[in-house]
């Protein structure tokens, strides 16, 4: 049928009437919501609205072929989607209205919550990562063999993003039994749909991913119903991933306050026509299935319900500033595990130790899956991973294709899910591929409606190998102010397989970074077994009264050396080895101690780790100290590939006149 067709034509002799008259108050429930929260707005009782008026039938639709155990993940029209589910209402009205008895705790807006209890994972602002998240979701479906599948919501804006595209390429390379639903509207905001894409059809975009796909009148809610029933069937059954365009039309503005100024009105004339509860109303009138008195009654039924669930949240409460409770809600609390730790020791190498490390995590977590670009059959560019395949099978050792945005939401998919995910950076340069899912899907989901994050994601990084620009750098203070990342950084072998292990214990999002140049430099004996180097504690490397040295990773090992060869005395040095938690009293107790410090780091200076401790040390030291804190870190230049450049950049040379300077100071 032609999409601007206003003839809909409702098959609905496969049906029976009770169903149909359910799935006409399923409709009717989302609008007779919206018609209210219009009113609400206006009366300033909620912030924003996003009106999926006209655009019920899609998620009432999609929603009503799913079982109750399937996971959706909508977006900000789809109000459908939470009403099919049953939700209580009053919980829907408190948190929009940033009430207790929310999702959120008042933490988070609008539909941007997730729930385990009604299988429902609610977007972040960012539109495009809930489509990866479903990949992460239909692969534990896959491996846990549990034929079941999940859907994902779209606008045809969100279409544009590179997670639509890594996520269907991804799901299409696995086999992911994911529908991923397109809701095209016409607007994403102001823009046209001839300003977003070129393609005739949104669904035509699947051929180029291997993928099945289907075009459905998005207005028409028993064309959508038969036709994905059928579908939903058999990816239960042959698990795959099938793109559907829905093709609709946004009757109001992106939000209330914006106004549809510019859409012609002939087209809202149009689509006006094809209202998908007005025209399916009609048919069962006409069909004698209903009649208007009994409509009249639904309607009023459903609005004394709405009404009952508001005066609800009108008793519920808004949250009260604690700051103990706001901090202690960024991260899940771990659980102490107890290993049996071994006395025998055996000489291993940095880079064996975290090999070691994550042997001994995908023997203990059969939950655990590790995802990386060459990681299986290769080995991964390091050879972390060789071997890995054949002991542990591909299914847990995934190469994966060149996407690290999408490969990082699978692992947040993963997790909801139940799962544990490692994911290997090629190189840590790279992460700025898969910044987003890292800053704001994982960083922020336990704060935001109180669901862990258990994903580690593995930075090789570092200078001094003559790799140039982008396969050098020491990013960690890019993670390091993000709120809900831990962030690791270990300088010798026993502590890389202690912190990787206590990584992947912990069921928070943490960045492991692992300096290239320490891979084949460091060896030293250390535990065989597993045992725990414990997050957010530092190192007392070396003890002293005269001075104190606060480093990290390849850093630290440089200052230890020069300490060394200079033959320094009564200088104290700190492996900070966690950035994020900071160990901040190992930090001031020290320089309280010394008087005078010197922080090195390998990244460059401007709001590095370095100027971060600095800070806290001037605020929390001032009378103690005997000197000006001294930093010293890289040049504020990318990092350059030639040799002598390179010694010329790192901090190594500053450090070493700096010390002295600040001894005799
Ligand atoms: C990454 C990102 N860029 C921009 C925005 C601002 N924004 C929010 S919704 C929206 C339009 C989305 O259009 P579409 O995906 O078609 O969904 P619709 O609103 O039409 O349902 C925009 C531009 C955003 N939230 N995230």
């Amino acid at each position: 049928m032609d999409h601007l067709s206003t003839e809909m034509i409702f098959d609905s002799e496969a049906y029976s009437n009770d169903f149909l008259i359910n799935l006409y108050k399923s409709l009717l429930k989302p609008r007779l919501i919206e018609e209210k929260m219009l009113i609400l707005l206006r009366q300033g009782k909620i912030s924003k609205w996003f009106a999926g008026i006209g655009q019920e039938a899609i998620a009432v639709g999609v929603t009503s072929v799913l079982k109750e155990d399937e996971y959706v993940l909508p977006m900000h029209r789809n109000l459908g989607v939470f009403t099919s589910r049953n939700i209580p209402l009053h919980r829907l009205f408190s948190q929009w209205q940033g009430k207790m008895n929310g999702f959120t705790k008042g933490r988070d807006r609008s539909f941007h919550f997730g729930s385990q209890e009604y299988k429902i994972i609610g977007m972040i602002s960012h539109l495009g990562p809930q489509m990866g998240v479903a990949n992460g979701i239909a692969l534990a479906h896959k491996l846990k063999r549990e034929n079941k599948l999940c859907a994902v919501f779209t606008g045809e804006g969100g279409t544009s993003e590179g997670d639509f595209h890594e996520a269907l390429n991804i799901a299409s390379v696995w086999d992911l039994p994911v529908l991923f639903c397109i809701e095209n509207n016409g607007y994403g905001l102001s823009t046209p749909t001839d300003e977003q894409y070129r393609c005739e059809h949104l669904a035509d975009r699947a051929k180029g991913y291997g993928m099945e796909s289907h075009i459905i009148d998005g207005n028409n809610i028993l064309e959508i119903h038969s036709k994905l029933s059928n579908i939903a069937k058999e990816v239960r059954e042959n698990p795959r991933p099938v793109l559907i365009e829905f093709k609709t039309f946004r009757m109001r503005g992106h939000e209330e306050a914006s106004g549809t100024a510019y859409v012609p009105d002939e087209l809202l004339a149009h689509w006006q026509q094809k209202d998908p509860i007005v025209r399916y109303e009609k048919h069962l009138l006409d069909c004698g299935i209903l009649n208007w008195d009994w409509a009249e009654h639904i309607k009023w039924e459903i609005k004394q319900d709405i009404e009952a669930h508001l005066a609800i949240t009108a008793e519920d409460d808004f949250p009260k500033f604690i700051e103990t409770t706001e901090l202690n809600d960024v991260f899940q609390s771990v659980e102490d595990q107890l290993f049996e730790i071994s006395e025998e020791k055996t000489e291993l190498r940095f880079i064996d130790a975290i090999s070691d490390a994550l042997k001994i995590g995908m023997r203990k977590f059969p939950n655990l899956i590790l995802m990386g670009q060459d990681i299986a059959d290769y080995g991964g560019v390091f050879k972390i991973t060789k071997g890995f395949a054949e002991e542990f099978g591909k299914e847990r050792v995934r190469n994966t294709p060149i996407c690290e945005s999408g490969i990082i939401e699978v692992a947040a998919g993963l997790s909801i899910s139940g799962m544990k995910a490692i994911v290997e950076m090629q190189f840590a340069d790279f992460v700025s591929s898969g910044f987003n899912p890292i800053v704001n899907y994982l960083a922020k989901q336990h704060y935001r409606w109180g669901q862990n994050a258990d994903v580690v994601i593995r930075m090789p990084c570092g200078a001094g190998v003559g790799a140039g620009p982008f396969h050098s750098q020491s990013n960690e203070a890019w993670f390091t102010k993000v709120a809900g990342l831990k962030v690791l950084y270990p300088s010798n072998a026993s502590d890389a397989k202690g912190l990787l292990l206590a990584a992947i214990n912990d069921p928070n999002p943490v960045l492991f970074f692992e300096h290239k140049a320490l891979y084949r430099t460091q060896k030293e004996d250390i535990c065989t077994g597993h045992y725990i180097t414990d997050i957010g504690k530092a190192n007392i490397v070396k003890s002293g009264s005269k001075l104190t040295i606060i480093s990290y990773g390849a850093a630290l090992q440089e200052a230890s050396k020069i300490v060394e060869e200079e033959s320094y005395e009564n200088v104290e040095i700190i492996d900070l080895r966690t950035l994020q938690p900071l160990d901040t009293k190992t930090i001031l107790t020290s320089v309280k101690k010394t008087g005078k410090v010197i922080i090195l780091t390998e990244d460059s200076l401007f709001g590095s780790m370095a100027s971060e401790i600095a800070a806290q040390i001037s605020e929390n030291c001032f009378k103690f100290l005997d000197a000006p804190v001294f930093r010293i870190g890289s040049l504020e230049t990318p990092i350059p590939f030639n040799s002598a450049l390179e010694t010329g950049y790192l901090p190594y040379q500053r450090f070493q006149e700096k010390i002295k300077e600040l001894i005799e100071y």
